[in-house]
């Protein structure tokens, strides 16, 4: 089966078919005359998925042979979304699974569609950890992802009137031929109970910690192949599971009922991902999944270390490494420490030298509502040789500190612990003095923590804090999700930029061949005729293909200014209604994006969003030239329909806020002009494509700086009147007339609650600048050109540029190439 992937000839084909209908058959359990949609898929998957078992193992044989030093990707997410589609494209025979399934009379897009989202992640960090999978197997390093195998993913978003309704994503309702349990591969994790001091037999006093409960963690793998290479790295997820002891315990005792409630509560843990974005809430469930995702990952790395014969921990720093997707599996320093000290007898100062050089942190947010600090009460409760640890570790660290005579007022702030009356372990603090490294994720968010959150640190560790701009994987937003695209790409500059995406850049000598831009215009046409008829079906809503798609899809988040553009918005339907004659560039305003279910003002927002939308979109005057339409259900799986049906891609986040953002990549990538501030990765994004095809507005970090003190939106709401109109409209409940009040919040945090997003600072401008882009929408072939060179200047945002800076520079890993034949 592995030849056909690559060599893809008649032969290979009929093999396919032969495999896949034994797998309709009697993996699925279906003849070809009663199958649905979704048997083919299965079919199919489970087709892909035994060439996949058979390269996973060959891959992992051979790192064994070669002794590969491997990275662990610790991470509470991974939002990966469909994965046939990507898996077809990766192994290079997607177009020989077409036309098999050809034969069939099915469509493979349709097929693919079919597959139920992998949604166990909220945004931006899940994404970029699904991303880095895809990077790290096609980059040939040894790796593996680690996170938790929730039953429920990011919940589905349903609208009504208006309103965000969460429903639960059943995501395994169906077989999942991907997720491949392990039968061999279980660990305890215990939780609460209590640490006993004993002496052992060299007469030593030591310590041991004796959990009260304890749950097991079962390995499931689902398996990640590279890009037209032989290595298959895996993501290994754990579920929980009751102990037998329970059974034990109640059973036998006659107490079915209360045996039965605690296998039900051990299991929960599991159960269902938190689904916040930015913001942590400091619940004990969420606690014991990070802890629990944490100690089997380090059982099993230790199991893998030592299994390949007896070696001294000291070579430990060789061949393992643990990268911290943020501080959610920082306690992960500490279960190694533990078990270094506690269970493998290794002395203190020894154990926590080696854990230091097996850890690496990447900080993805400097927002102070998401920066974790868990209750010292509750660690005490449920990890209590943790919490143990953890204050001996600060007292050492404490100590360095007035040995280097810092004062005790920065010393408070460095601490491990707040101090308070609700004392809490600083995860941040911790993952910082347990790693070699500390990444941010762009440069100017670095800079930012550098000079901020993380200063002292970075004066007391110079060269610790580097940056690691984020990037995403062309496989799955280009390939995959745009192949028109991608062919008309390789018919004019080859096939090279496929294993080299800086490559790109020779597309730049075909921005101005009117071929090309025609090809490229009626792509982008073919693309938003698409999504026309998805915006219509799910929001009853007629657009207008030849109207400018300008999107704004990601989480709903005050900082990330949906605001913003809702009031750019209603200030355009008034222009409107005013001058109904003025010359206006037709615009179709799309948003999409989930607000977290406890977030009141998020969905706030949505309900605004649809409120506008009703009116505009049925108001004669203005609705053939503005529509505004929200997606429900934001997506993976949607984002790749979005993505290459879009002209204007909204990054207007106040400066300072958003650590990256990987969606302006994708946009990008897929030929969209950007709109937005001086934040995140928009920066480097306009750096490599140029000022002339990027459009910047709003105030820098600096400037806001400088504003921030005597800030006063009151001011600017009486004296602009442009903006008094617009605010006034909410104010006087024009969108909402049978809701009155509705909307007062909204009004009252942009005016007299202090605009802490800076919204009306940056309102002007950001009119302004749209007013160039609707001139320069109107210029085809100067727009064309202006998104030729994005996507040329895109290469830049590969992740696997990211990710060999990341082995290079932190983990010290190189690829470890399969050999051919295994
Ligand atoms: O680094 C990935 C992604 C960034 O692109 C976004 O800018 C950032 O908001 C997001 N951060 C989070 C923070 N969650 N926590 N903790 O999702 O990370």
């Amino acid at each position: 089966l592995h030849e056909l992937i690559s060599r893809q000839s008649n032969e290979d084909r009929d093999s396919l078919i032969r495999h896949f209908a034994h797998h309709l058959e009697y993996s699925v359990g279906k003849y070809t005359h009663n199958t649905t949609d979704t048997d083919i898929y299965l079919a199919l998957a489970f087709t892909l998925r035994d060439y996949l078992i058979d390269r996973w193992n060959e891959t992992q044989e051979h790192y064994r042979k070669e002794k590969a030093k491997k990275i662990y990707y610790l991470s509470m997410e991974f939002l990966i979304g469909q994965m046939l589609k990507s898996n077809l494209v990766n192994l290079n025979a997607y177009d020989l699974a077409s036309e098999a399934l050809a034969e069939f009379g099915y469509d493979l897009d349709h097929i693919c569609a079919q597959e139920p989202d992998a949604g166990l992640g909220n945004g931006g960090l899940g994404r970029l950890a699904a991303c880095f999978l895809d990077s790290m197997s096609s980059l040939d390093l040894p790796s593996s992802g680690c996170g938790l195998l929730y039953n429920f993913g990011i919940f589905r978003q349903r609208i009504v009137n208006g309103n965000q309704v969460e429903a639960p994503d059943n995501w395994l309702d169906i077989a999942n031929p991907w997720v491949i349990s392990r039968s061999d591969l279980i660990y305890p994790v215990g939780f609460g109970g209590y640490v006993e001091e004993y002496t052992d037999h060299k007469g030593n006093i030591r310590k041991r910690w004796l959990p009260g409960d304890q749950v097991l963690a079962r390995a499931h793998d689902i398996l990640m192949p590279g890009y037209r290479t032989r290595t298959v790295n895996n993501l290994r997820l754990w579920k929980a599971e009751a102990t037998e002891d329970f059974d034990f315990k109640y059973f036998n005792h006659g107490d079915y009922i209360r045996a039965v409630e605690d296998k039900v509560f051990s299991e929960n843990i599991t159960h269902v991902l938190y689904p916040n974005e930015n913001v942590t809430q400091g619940r004990e469930l969420r606690l014991k999944q990070e802890y629990f995702l944490v100690s089997a990952t380090i059982r099993d790395a230790l199991r893998e270390f030592f299994e390949q014969g007896p070696k001294s921990h000291d070579e430990m720093p060789d061949r393992i490494f643990f990268q911290l997707n943020d501080t959610h599996p920082a306690l992960a320093v500490v279960e190694l420490l533990r078990i270094l000290v506690d269970e493998h007898n290794l002395e203190f100062h020894h154990a926590w030298g080696l854990v230091q050089r097996c850890f690496a942190y990447t900080n993805h947010t400097v927002m102070p509502e998401a920066l974790e600090r868990w209750s010292v009460d509750l660690l005490a409760s449920l990890l209590p040789r943790h919490l143990d640890l953890i204050y001996q570790l600060n007292y050492y660290f404490i100590e360095e500190l007035r040995q280097k005579g810092e004062p005790e007022d920065v010393i408070a702030k460095l601490s491990l612990i707040e101090e308070g009356a609700d004392k809490r372990a600083r995860m941040a603090n911790l993952a910082i003095i347990g790693s070699t490294k500390v990444n941010g994720v762009s440069a100017i968010h670095t800079d930012i923590i550098k000079r901020t959150i993380f200063a002292d640190f970075n004066r007391l560790y110079p060269g610790k804090l580097i940056n690691k701009t984020n990037g995403i994987t062309f496989r799955r937003w280009l390939i995959a999700a745009n192949p028109e695209l991608t062919a008309l790409i390789n018919d004019s500059i080859g096939l090279r930029w496929l294993l080299d995406q800086s490559r790109l850049r020779d597309l730049e000598k075909v921005a101005e061949d009117a071929a090309f831009q025609e090809d490229f215009q009626k792509i982008r046409q073919y693309n938003k005729s698409k999504l026309v008829k998805i915006i219509h079906h799910t929001t009853g809503v007629v657009v207008d293909p030849e109207s400018m798609f300008d999107v704004q899809i990601k989480r709903i988040h005050e900082y990330k200014r949906q605001l913003l553009n809702v009031l750019r918005i209603i200030g355009d339907y008034q222009f409107l209604k005013d001058n109904r004659e003025a010359e206006y560039t037709p615009r179709t305003f799309i948003f999409a994006g989930k607000a977290a279910p406890g977030y009141h003002r998020a969905k706030l927002i949505i309900k605004l969003i649809h409120s506008v939308g009703e009116k505009i979109n049925n108001d004669r005057d203005v609705r053939d030239r503005m529509k505004v339409v929200f997606l429900p259900n934001y997506s993976v799986s949607l984002a790749e329909r979005i993505f290459p049906a879009s002209d204007l891609s909204e990054q207007i986040s106040t400066a300072g806020t958003e650590a990256s953002g990987t969606g302006n990549m994708k946009f990008m990538l897929n030929g969209s002009l950007t709109v937005g501030t001086l934040d995140g990765a928009n920066i480097e994004m306009r750096e490599e494509a140029g000022d002339e095809n990027f459009y910047i507005f709003g105030n820098t970090v600096e400037k806001l700086d400088v504003i921030r003190p005597n800030y006063d939106p009151v001011a600017i709401y009486e004296k602009d009147p442009l903006i008094h109109a617009v605010l006034s409209s909410i104010h006087q409940n024009y969108f909402n007339p049978l809701s009155p009040g509705l909307f007062q919040e909204l009004f009252h945090v942009l005016t007299y609650g202090g605009d802490h997003y800076f919204h009306l600072a940056d309102f002007q401008d950001y009119r302004r600048i749209q007013g160039l882009i609707s001139r320069d929408f109107r210029d085809r072939k100067a727009w064309l050109r202006k998104a030729i060179f994005n996507i040329a200047r895109s290469g830049k945002f590969s992740s696997d540029r990211t990710i060999d800076e990341y082995a290079k520079e932190i983990w010290g890993i190189k690829p470890v190439k399969p050999a051919p034949g295994g």
